[in-house]
């Protein structure tokens, strides 16, 4: 026992904390047992350790669970005396647990002392109150047929058809200072009860077991064989109670029958030795267990975090190399082919400039000015052509981005379990199809402001105005689109020569460290409005994956976990 209880108290409260928080959500090969764990862990803390903790001289509580129909209710009825519980023959018919206690321990039960979340329903009789709406209740019983000092939980079946049940009574049983076991002569071997009966020995749990119904002379053989079984479950020294079949179904049992039962509930509730003997061994078998249940949290807290940060690093892999073949895709000449060259050529490509290009470059400034003169539906022309080849490519490449991210998913853990079937995720957004156009045509604005700036002196802005801000700015865009020389058979020729006439053009206008200086931030404002719309999209991806694994996405990854390895760390120390 620790030397400062008051700490281990606020250890598992914590512990208790950030189990809750730890999330689980990927439904991994770990995940089902460490989320059993987690919660039945956090439960107990709040329903027995703690409670159990602050007062260890608090009325004792025994819980009567087991099998459906093995007459939990029938034998609570005969101990108390009275009919508290129904007892029937629909199963399950226990739904929500009946506590019975002697008056003066109501208060530390009534309180929300031991298993704070159910709320208290008292009365004795009248139908089973189901969790309405309001959920799952406790009904409280005060008799003085009880003795002060110890309270009886009549609990709902431990392998019900009905999940809620199970699940209530795996609660109670983690609430219980003492387990009463109840099962059949005809059913004491079935399966899932043993599940409860060894995790009851992993655990430490003080236990005895009751078989109802044995058939009229069969008590020494089925006694003998169910010790052997327990025996064989590492359960020794564990009480078995046999009580044979009553002749005609009754809802209370002739009180001979569970005489021993009462017994030793009786001997109990007058000896607090003893009862603080069975509290110690469950107390401590419970906080014996913690480690090895918070562990198996821990491990698949960390294998979840393991995936997704797998899956988030699938996304921002994915989309940072759409980002780098995009620039590389604008630099190498691709946007120079088809109807942007068509309509540029169109516009300035004619074999008299080209000479003109060759020969003089102090003419090109007067010939081109003369030449695009009035030809402003032209350059609208051309900037439309530049726009809808620039977004073709922007979408295609989103396109990829999102259906190579989500075949990426699919072949990594939980991955088809984050992207639930969402089919429009395989391509590009319809955010992203809605604003790729402006955003093209904001980045023309951009450069075409770029080009205004760049006029300043007077001689350069009346050049610059001479030959049209809209040429320049398309000049300068070609200039970008063709860095480095992708571009294959009679395209070169042309294309070349027209990033050629371009950046000639330029140069004459600005000084060619200018021009480079111009492109490499046109380029960059370029990116940057790529970059942000393609976010926009990998975002789709990294909230799914957020909405998963919770806050652990933007912080440093594993950061419940870290807080649960601290918890447990620090539960540990406090003992
Ligand atoms: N004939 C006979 N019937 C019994 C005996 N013990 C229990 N029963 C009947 O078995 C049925 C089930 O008993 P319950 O006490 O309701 O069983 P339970 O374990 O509380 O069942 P759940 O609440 O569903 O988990 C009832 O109809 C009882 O009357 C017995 O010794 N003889
Ligand atoms: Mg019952």
């Amino acid at each position: 026992m620790s030397a400062n209880p008051l700490e281990t108290i606020a250890a598992l409260e914590g512990l208790g904390q950030a189990l809750r928080t730890t999330r689980l959500e990927l439904d991994l090969g770990s995940a089902k047992p460490a989320r059993q764990a987690r919660d039945e862990l956090a439960h107990q803390i709040d329903d027995y350790l703690v409670p159990r903790l602050r007062r260890l001289d608090a009325p004792l509580l025994v819980v009567l669970g087991g099998s459906t129909g093995s007459g939990k209710s029938t034998i609570t009825n005969t101990i108390v005396g009275r009919e508290v519980s129904p007892a029937g023959v629909l199963r399950p018919t226990t739904r929500a647990p009946v506590l019975i206690c002697h008056p003066d321990d109501e208060e530390w039960f009534a309180g929300g002392d031991v298993l704070p979340d159910l709320p208290r329903v008292t009365g004795q009789r009248g139908s089973n109150p189901t969790s309405v709406a309001t959920g799952t209740v406790l009904r409280l019983v005060t008799t003085d047929t009880m003795q002060p000092g110890l309270a009886l939980i009549d609990a709902p079946d431990i392998d019900s058809v009905e999940e809620a049940n199970r699940e209530l009574a795996t609660q109670l049983l983690s609430a219980a200072d003492l387990w009463l076991f109840a099962t059949t002569g005809v059913r004491y071997a079935d399966a899932v009860p043993w599940d409860f009966l060894r995790q009851a020995r992993s655990r430490g749990t003080s236990l005895a077991c009751i078989v109802n119904r044995i058939p009229p002379g069969a008590t020494d053989e089925i006694v003998t064989h169910f010790g052997s079984m327990l025996t064989d479950a590492g359960l020794t020294d564990v009480t078995v109670f046999p009580v044979e079949q009553q002749p005609v179904d009754m809802t209370t049992l002739p009180p001979d029958a569970v005489a021993d039962i009462k017994a030793l509930l009786t001997g109990l509730a007058s000896d607090a030795d003893q009862r603080s003997a069975v509290v110690r061994a469950t107390l401590d078998g419970a906080m014996d267990s913690i480690g090895p249940r918070t562990r198996t949290v821990i491990e698949s807290g960390v294998e979840q975090n393991g995936a997704v940060d797998e899956l988030r690093q699938s996304v921002e892999g994915t989309y940072a190399d759409t980002r780098s073949r995009l620039a590389a895709d604008i630099r190498s000449g691709t946007l120079l082919r088809g109807e942007v060259l068509e309509r540029w050529q169109e516009l300035i490509g004619t074999a008299e400039l080209m000479r003109a290009v060759q020969s003089r470059i102090s003419l090109i400034r007067d010939r081109v000015g003369a030449f695009l003169t009035g030809r402003t539906g032209q350059t609208v022309e051309v900037q439309g052509e530049i726009t809808s080849t620039l977004e073709q490519l922007l979408i295609d490449h989103a396109d990829r981005a999102a259906s190579t991210t989500v075949s990426a998913w699919k072949s990594l853990p939980g991955g088809r379990q984050v992207l639930a079937g969402d089919r429009s995720l395989q391509l590009a957004s319809e955010a992203f199809r809605a604003q790729v156009r402006g955003e093209v045509q904001a980045w023309q604005d951009d450069i075409l402001e770029l080009v205004r700036e760049q006029g300043a002196n007077k001689r350069t802005t009346a050049r610059v105005l001479a030959v049209g801000v809209n040429s320049v700015g398309i000049a300068l865009m070609l200039v970008i689109f063709a860095q480095t020389a992708g571009l294959t058979g009679a395209e070169v020729a042309i294309g070349a020569g027209t990033a050629g006439i371009s950046q000639t053009l330029l140069s004459a206008l600005f000084g060619e460290q200018a021009v480079r200086e111009l492109a490499a931030e046109a380029q960059r404002l370029l990116l940057q409005r790529i970059g942000t719309l393609l976010d926009a999209d990998a975002d789709r991806f990294r909230s799914r994956l957020s909405a998963i694994a919770g806050p652990d996405l933007d912080t440093d990854n594993g950061t419940a976990v870290d807080e649960l390895v601290t918890a447990l760390d620090r539960f540990e120390r406090s003992r």
